[in-house]
């Protein structure tokens, strides 16, 4: 019986090891703008704050400016620093609601994306990002990392729930077989 325990709690604590990486997703604790401000002139910069450090790397994390048309504003891809994701915005055009639609590489290897807007009052001179320069963030230099696509979204949370069921299954099936063989001594 002892053992049956002591295999109940290591698989215990395996499903606790398991389970851990698929609940550290960051997320987003701070940004400026702050969500859903009015602002007299649209901002330079786009700065997200996560609770953890972002990994970096071309091509892999997105911040888009989107007005109502669905046209670009962003004036660069994002540039990374450990907790900090920044990106210039070009001189805007109309007053409106303007999206910020991001993506950033988790810690933990998974995308994690999200969305806040600003209102801009005061209709400025600017235009939107051509199609071709949004192209070029798009590819970045061909560096993103294994598991940074859309299409893979790193390993699916039921895959480590499974794991450790497994785990926990073959524990106990161990410690009874163990247990028996002790009774038949
Ligand atoms: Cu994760």
């Amino acid at each position: 019986m002892r053992r049956f325990v002591a295999a109940t709690m290591l698989a215990g604590l395996a499903f606790v090891g398991l389970a851990t990486p698929a609940l550290a997703h960051n997320s987003l604790v701070d940004s400026n703008p702050k969500d859903k401000v009015a602002l007299e002139s649209g901002p330079q910069t786009i700065t997200l704050t996560f609770d953890q450090p972002v990994q970096g790397g071309e091509g892999i994390n997105t911040i888009s400016v989107l007005d109502p048309q669905n046209n670009h504003w962003e004036a660069a891809p994002p540039q990374v620093e450990s907790t900090q994701v920044t990106a210039p915005v070009r001189p805007l055009g109309p007053s409106g609601v303007y999206r910020v639609a991001w993506r950033v590489l988790s810690a933990d290897g998974h995308p994690v994306q999200g969305e806040l807007s600003f209102t801009v009052n005061k209709t400025g001179d600017g235009t939107p990002l051509p199609a071709e320069e949004l192209a070029k963030f798009k590819n970045g230099a061909g560096t993103a990392a294994p598991g940074a696509t859309d299409e893979s979204g790193g390993i699916p949370t039921w895959v480590w729930i499974v794991g450790a069921v497994i785990v926990l299954g073959v524990g106990i099936v161990f410690a009874l077989r163990m247990g028996g063989k002790e009774d038949d001594a």
